[in-house]
Order: structure tokens, then C-alpha cells, then sequence
């Protein structure tokens, strides 16, 4: 069947039902984007062409809200606990239900069971009959619910999964028996799947998905209003819980001498003590209503916690300037317990890497707050500075249903991946270049295209492969640093491609052996033994890992302006 987009949300609205404060958070933010969400679809529509998309049945099971995972954010959700969760899960249904889907939506592990048709009780009686769904969306509580309940069965249906995962999933920690044997096993990973079913709110590592989710978005004269409507000495602190502000003290003395500094810190009864007495506090607004807040405001300033959330990008959406503190050493599951316990070994650079990275001045601003002048001079400089409001393509709902839709239509990760032969891989080139990327590619000829051995099949593939380009990294570097310093990514479905003889010999590598091993860092050579070795096991590659003996081949890729998670031919 075709899907056809949808604009009228009120069938949505009622499938969430009601009763907890999550459900009526997720409702109510539904209702306010409507009207964004619908012109979104219909310019999606026309940039498609009024494609044929396929309908796909779709399950999406929130584990984190259900009872039976003990259901911990909901009674938090008007006591300033997070809701950034609540932000993507309710961004999700959304744009899945826009593009025409055939969704069901389940809160509880009975449902589940309904949905899918198998009996109540523990694994007693797995699923025997095909899956009814295409596509399951998921969470870690979700999947480990889905375990219980469809028991063996769960192995052979679960490359129809997608599993939500805010801070993301590398591929060390996912593989199971890897994991286990290298100590990256954790209360998470360890489910053998393909790391892109893992799906983040942010762009983290390209060995995972990034769905995201959104952010209002103006016209121009919405935008210019804002603009002139700033108050200059006015701004919202960042935190709505008490113990984000715990240890301020000096920095909010610093912002006060220049600035009116509001809060939206949640209270019962009285002013919280961590909160100094000069700030107007409006206690926990509901989202519109801080929008508003943010919209005359010109700074919006972090204190470090909460990590990678969707507010920064609320408060450049709403013209304001982003001061975040510069974390030196990073922050990780090596040092941090916030990240502790989580299956990533990623470095977090400041606050909110993405806004630091893929937004930057003037909007964002990172410093570091142990330095009193840069602080001050800081606050100084946002103060003369004039923005405009600005929000990343990727994060408006165009730029989201784009994303979805794509990954809808041409993520498969139960076809068979046939193993590819290349007649001569050296034709896989960067065309131009600055003299950076001329040490680092082959210096071979013009043609970009691929030729395949007579015998062989061109797979379907997709990202496309007329978006792989082949680079080896230094030594330590890892192939997501590798391939963005040279404006690429990397791109973890045209490993296989690249994990071969001819790859090596492309890039002219010297190897008085080739092995082939089980290790998150190969394919790799290293250059001082000559050494050369294969991945073994695919479940492994990984864009993210690096070794200081290693330099690594890595597939990195071209992206769409705003779009990080797709190829300029991904559409
Ligand atoms: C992040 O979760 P948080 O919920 O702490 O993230 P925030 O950026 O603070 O805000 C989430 C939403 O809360 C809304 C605001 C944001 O969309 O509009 N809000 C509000 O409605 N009223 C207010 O007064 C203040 C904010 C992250 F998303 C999670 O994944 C992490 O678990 C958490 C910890 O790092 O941080």
C-alpha cells in the first residue's frame, strides 16, 4: 500500500490515551506543532515529487513509560525530571504518523502482547507465525520486555528493530561476546544488533542512526519581530532542577553584575535555597510558555548539567545565544557517573557538543567557566552581539520527516548482505581538494564511478555508493574524526565495501601480511610493522573506535546541507 501523509492529528491524540502526566506532556506538544508539522508535509510532498512510499505497519512500544519497567520519569514530569525523552518519543509518533504509516502504538507489556499476538506469560510461548509488523520502535526497557515475552523467537524478528537510544550505542558494547571478553560489557549493549538499529536524539556517532527530534521554526518576519523584541541584559538560566544551580554561586554573581538572570526552577512550596535570591524564578513552565520566556531573552546559559539536551537548540530557535561551559578533561563513561554504565566511550567536549559543533558562534559560545575573564568577557560579547533566530534543517519537522521517511523506506537490516567484489576499488576517489586531503586519498584518476567484475551483481545498496569515499586515518584517530575533518562522515554501511584486499592496495598500503581478526578497530594497518588486518566479524565495524597503533581504513561519505544522516543521492 502507499502512504499517503497525513495533516489531520486528532486520530494520533487519541491513540496516546491519557491519564499520566507523560501522556498529556507528549499531547499537549503534539497539539502546538500541528501546524508545523503539516506545512512540513506538504513541502516534504513536493520535494519527493509525490514519490509512491510504501506504507509499513509499525509498532511503536515506549518500555520507558511502561508500569512494568517501574515507569520512573512520569510522576517527574511536572517536577522538573527530564523530558527530553518525552520530547523524542512524542516527535517520533509524530513524524511517523504524518508520513502515513499504519502505527499502533503500545504503553504496557500487555499490549505488546496483544499487538503481537503472543500469549500472556513469561516466554512461555514465543512467536511462531511471522512478525505482524514491519518495523518495531523500541527502547532498551522495550527490548528487554520483548525478550521476555517472545523468547527465542526475538532472534529471528529482530532486524525488524529500532531501538531509541538517546546517547547511543557503540559497536564494541553491542556485540555481545566482544563486550564480555574486552570490558566493554555494561547494563545496556549487548544485544548483537546492527549498531545503525540504534537511534539517537543527536547525531553522537555515525556508527548509530540520529532520528532527533524538533524545534519551532519562524519566518522571516516572525524571526525579525523576535529580533527586535530582545531584551539585551536579560537571561534564562539553564536547569529546571535545583541541583543544577548547586555550586553556582560565582558565575551567577559575575552574569548578575551585567544581567537580569530568570529561572524556570521547579518548587512545592518555597523559593529552593540553591537559587540565589536576585533571580527571578518562574518556577517550571510548560513548553509554549517557556518559548515565550526564551524569546525575549538574549542568553541562554548552561551550568554543565544536563548533558546533550533539546533546550540549547529551543533557545537559538528563539534567538538567543548559547554559553555553555568547556569541559577539560572531556566528560565520559570513564570519568563521569552521569555516563557511567553507558555503552559508549564517546568524549564530551562541553554541555552540548552538537550545538558546539554543527551550530557555533555567534549562536553558541563555550568557555571555560574556571576562567573568571573568560566568563565575563563573554557575557560581555553576547551582549553587543546581534543573532538571528536559527535552527538546523535536521532539527525543523521538514528536515525530521525527510529523515525518517528515508530511513522508513531504505533501512533493511534483514536482507542478506551478499559479499561485493570489486574489480578495481582504486576507482572510488575524492575528485578535488585541499592539499590535506591530497595526503590522505589516492592520487588517482578523475572517475568517481564504480565498475563491477562481469560476474558480479551491483548490490542495492543504500546509502548509495556513489557516496563512498575511502581514507585511511592516523595513528589514534577514529574514522568519524578522520573523515570530518575532511567535511565528510563516516558511514558504517559502506564498511563492507572496504574491508578487503583491493581497499589496501588502494590506498597504496605496504602489508607483508594480511590477517583477517575479530577487533572494533579493523579494518587497520599499522604502518611501522606493516601489518595489515581485516574485520571478521561485521557486527564490529565501528567509526568510532581508534588505537594509537592503527591507522584505520575508514568509508566516509558526503551529506546534505543540515541533513548530517543523509548522502546528497540518499533521497
Ligand atoms: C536532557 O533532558 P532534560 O529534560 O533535562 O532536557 P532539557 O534540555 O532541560 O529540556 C527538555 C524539555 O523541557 C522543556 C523544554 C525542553 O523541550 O522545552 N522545558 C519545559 O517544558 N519547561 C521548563 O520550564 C523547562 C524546560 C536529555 F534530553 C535527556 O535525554 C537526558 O537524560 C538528560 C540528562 O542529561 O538531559
Amino acid at each position: 500500500r502507499q502512504a499517503a501523509f497525513r495533516t489531520d492529528l486528532s486520530v494520533l491524540l487519541d491513540q496516546i490515551g491519557g491519564g499520566k502526566e507523560s501522556l498529556s506532556f507528549m499531547k499537549h506538544r503534539i497539539r502546538h506543532f500541528t501546524e508545523q508539522w503539516v506545512t512540513a508535509a506538504n513541502r516534504l510532498d513536493d520535494k519527493l515529487g509525490h514519490q509512491w512510499r510504501d506504507q509499513k505497519k509499525i509498532l511503536v512500544h515506549v518500555g520507558f513509560l511502561t508500569e512494568e519497567s517501574g515507569d520512573v520519569f512520569s510522576p517527574k514530569v511536572l517536577k522538573g525530571g527530564p523530558l527530553g525523552e518525552m520530547v523524542q518519543w512524542a516527535d517520533i509518533l509524530t513524524a511517523l504518523y504524518v508520513l502515513g504509516q499504519n502505527l499502533k502504538i503500545s504503553m504496557s507489556v500487555k499490549e505488546l502482547q496483544s499487538f503481537l499476538g503472543v500469549p500472556p506469560g513469561r516466554g512461555s510461548c514465543p512467536l511462531t507465525g511471522p512478525l505482524p509488523f514491519d518495523l518495531i520502535y523500541t527502547d532498551y526497557h522495550g527490548l528487554q520486555q520483548m525478550k521476555q515475552h517472545l523468547g527465542l523467537s526475538l532472534k529471528k524478528h529482530k532486524c525488524h528493530i529500532r531501538v531509541i537510544d538517546t546517547f547511543g550505542t557503540e559497536p564494541a558494547y553491542n556485540h555481545e561476546e566482544y563486550a564480555t571478553l574486552h570490558g566493554y560489557r555494561t547494563n545496556w549493549g549487548y544485544w548483537n544488533l546492527n549498531p545503525r538499529q540504534y537511534m539517537t536524539m543527536f547525531p553522537h556517532t555515525p556508527d548509530n542512526s540520529f532520528i532527533g527530534f524538533v524545534s519551532e521554526e519562524f519566518n522571516k518576519t516572525e524571526k525579525r519581530n523576535i529580533q527586535q523584541n530582545k531584551v539585551n541584559n536579560m537571561a534564562v538560566v539553564y536547569g529546571k532542577e535545583a541541583s543544577m544551580w548547586k555550586g553556582k554561586e560565582s558565575f551567577m554573581e559575575i552574569l548578575h553584575r551585567y544581567m537580569e538572570v530568570h529561572g524556570t526552577v521547579y518548587y512545592e512550596t518555597q523559593r529552593p535555597p540553591e537559587v540565589p535570591a536576585f533571580v527571578k524564578n518562574h518556577g517550571l513552565l510548560p513548553q509554549h510558555e517557556l518559548q515565550q520566556l526564551l524569546r525575549k531573552a538574549k542568553l541562554f546559559i548552561g551550568f554543565g548539567f544536563p548533558y546533550e539536551g533539546p533546550a540549547p537548540l529551543e533557545a537559538i530557535a528563539n534567538g538567543c545565544i548559547f554559553l555553555q561551559p568547556r569541559f577539560q578533561p572531556p566528560h565520559s563513561s570513564l570519568n563521569n557517573d552521569f555516563f557511567r554504565g553507558k555503552p559508549t566511550t564517546r568524549e564530551v567536549f562541553s554541555q552540548h557538543p552538537y550545538a558546539e559543533r554543527y551550530i557555533g558562534r555567534p549562536h553558541v559560545m563555550t568557555v571555560d567557566y574556571n576562567n573568571s575573564f573568560e566568563f565575563d568577557s563573554a557575557i560581555k560579547e553576547i551582549m553587543r552581539t546581534k543573532v538571528e533566530p536559527y535552527l538546523p534543517y535536521e532539527y525543523t519537522c521538514e528536515g525530521m520527516l525527510e529523515r525518517v521517511h528515508a530511513y522508513v523506506q531504505n533501512q533493511d537490516f534483514c536482507a542478506p548482505e551478499d559479499p561485493v567484489i570489486f574489480t578495481n576499488l582504486s576507482r572510488i576517489v575524492y575528485g578535488g581538494g585541499s592539499r590535506f586531503i591530497e595526503t590522505l586519498f589516492v592520487p588517482l584518476p578523475n572517475s568517481t564511478s564504480l565498475t563491477w567484475a562481469s560476474n558480479v551483481r551491483a548490490p542495492t545498496v543504500w546509502p548509495p555508493l556513489s557516496s563512498l569515499r575511502l581514507l585511511a586515518s592516523e595513528e589514534g584517530q577514529s574514522c568519524v574524526d578522520a573523515c570530518r575533518l575532511v567535511g565528510l562522515i563516516c558511514e558504517p554501511a559502506h564498511f563492507r565495501f572496504i574491508n578487503n584486499k583491493d581497499a589496501l592496495h588502494g590506498l597504496e598500503v605496504q602489508c607483508k601480511v594480511v590477517n583477517s581478526e575479530i577487533n572494533h578497530i579493523l579494518p587497520a594497518f599499522s604502518v611501522v610493522q606493516q601489518e595489515c588486518s581485516l574485520q571478521e566479524e561485521p557486527l564490529l565495524y565501528s567509526c568510532a573506535g581508534h588505537s594509537l597503533k592503527y591507522r584505520r581504513l575508514c568509508p566516509c561519505r558526503d551529506f546534505r546541507d543540515g541533513q548530517v544522516a543523509l548522502c546528497k543521492d540518499c533521497l
